[in-house]
């Protein structure tokens, strides 16, 4: 039983330690699955947007609920950005490989805001809820400007 659980430990640490690329076979399955993240954020996103600009009626319960899926998946889409996958089903510009740094960046400020709206959104202050779906929708922008083809 002792083992089990050791081996079990084993697998669990290696999984969380393995390099991005190996969880895809193929560089089209790295840009499948950074895009089915982006999607379902966005689909995410959008309801919260659509509460906070009058288009839906607010419930601070969906609001939440939303905003944490939103927060969540944020943290996803980047470790489909491995090399050799600049080209292909993507819209990505290769300027995400030449200019690395600062991709991660605008990536970080998007997970930030991202984070800040999650935590407004626990509070339901519709205000505050609107203010966070601004910064969120410019940290979204800003990324989109720079480094997604149209
Ligand atoms: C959204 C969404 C985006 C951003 C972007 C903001 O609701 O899906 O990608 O806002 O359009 O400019």
């Amino acid at each position: 039983m002792k083992r089990l659980v050791l081996a079990a430990a084993a697998v669990a640490g290696l999984a969380a330690a393995w390099p991005a690329a190996a969880q895809f076979q193929k560089p089209e399955d790295a840009i499948k699955y950074r895009k089915a993240a982006f999607t379902v954020m966005a689909s995410h996103f959008g309801r919260v947007a659509a509460m906070a600009t009058g288009k839906v009626p607010f419930d601070a319960a969906a609001v939440q609920a939303n905003a944490e899926i939103v927060a969540t998946m944020s943290k996803l889409p980047y470790a489909g950005f491995i090399d050799g996958t600049s080209s292909g089903d993507t819209k990505a510009k290769p300027e995400i490989w030449t200019e690395q740094d600062k991709f991660k960046a605008a990536a970080s400020k998007m997970q930030e805001e991202v984070a800040k709206l999650n935590t407004v959104a626990k509070g339901g202050n519709i205000d505050q809820i609107k203010a966070a779906v601004g910064d969120v929708g410019k940290s979204c922008k800003a990324c989109h400007d720079n480094y997604r083809k149209e």
